[in-house]
């Protein structure tokens, strides 16, 4: 079985980092691991929120796992607290990256636009390092805009999408697969181009909703299928699909969309796509 470690905060509620990636990851079959970066009382789209950063847990941690051995077929990180935050996680991969084992980081930090409230200007240059070291990194449009210094367009074709990817694989990563990308009205997919020139793209029909949490449940879903063998566009194929799913099963219930997507009664149908598309 295979065993990743992920690194992000703990959310208390709001359906998000380590609350999606855990059970996502688990129910696929690959063993879960958590760094808690971070706690706060929910997460940052709430009015209110309270967050303890745990960096200083980071290097003793790190510390007993190499002690101890302990080592990683994938390490995933998504929201981190602060640009230190950022540096350490850069010394983990350094420890923890093994030659074998896959490298994803999801640098979540914007949307629509947007910096998320906790973060400043100069968060995303500390981002930039973190994508450098990663073999796969899952930028949403509004995040690769800021990592490259490229505006952020909500109308384009496809050569803006193009040279969006070809800057972020001159930050130093494997691949880079945008999410977010939509070409035609009704669709909407993922887009990817990794150093040897291969390029793929994915595209399922677009949800009028939008929720929060669904680039960790996207991101969860990719390390999930990886792990289990999946090639990198079947991975990034089943999570469109699983996200899909899952948008389309909340916006039929009454809850409100701040505690982000309910995917809990979709995980038997995550489970029997993943085992119908490894065959
Ligand atoms: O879903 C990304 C995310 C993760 N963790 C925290 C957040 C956000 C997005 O706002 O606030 C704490």
């Amino acid at each position: 079985m295979k065993r990743i470690i992920t690194l992000q905060d703990i959310s208390c509620v709001g359906r998000c980092s380590i609350t999606v990636a855990l059970p996502v990851i688990s129910a696929m079959g690959v063993e879960c691991g958590i760094l808690p970066t971070a706690v706060l009382s929910n997460h940052t789209m709430f009015k209110n929120f309270t967050c303890k950063d745990l960096s200083d847990q980071i290097e003793p941690i790190s510390d007993v796992w190499e002690m101890e051995g302990i080592i990683f077929d994938g390490i995933y990180t998504g929201y981190l607290a602060s640009i230190e935050q950022c540096e350490q996680v850069c010394r983990f991969f350094d420890r923890f990256s093994t030659g074998d084992n896959l490298v994803l980081v999801d640098p979540a930090m914007a949307d629509n636009g947007k910096l998320y409230a906790a973060f400043g200007p100069d968060f995303p240059e500390a981002m930039k390092k973190v994508c450098a070291k990663a073999d796969v990194i899952v930028p949403n449009i509004t995040e690769a805009s800021l990592l490259t210094g490229m505006p952020y367009r909500t109308e384009y074709d496809e050569s803006y999408i193009h040279e969006l990817l070809e800057r972020l694989l001159e930050l130093g990563c494997g691949t880079a697969a945008l999410t977010g990308v939509s070409y035609e009205p009704g669709k909407l997919g993922v887009a990817y181009l990794d150093r040897s020139g291969k390029e793929f793209s994915y595209f399922t029909r677009k949800c009028e909703q939008s929720y929060h949490g669904t680039g960790d449940l996207y991101a969860s879903t990719v390390v999930g299928g990886l792990m289990r063998g999946m090639e990198l566009g079947d991975a990034l194929a089943l999570a469109a699909d699983f996200v899909v799913e899952c948008i389309e099963a909340t916006a039929r219930s009454a809850s409100a969309r701040w505690y982000g997507v309910e995917f809990e009664p979709q995980i038997p149908r995550l489970c029997r796509m993943l085992e119908e598309r490894l065959g």
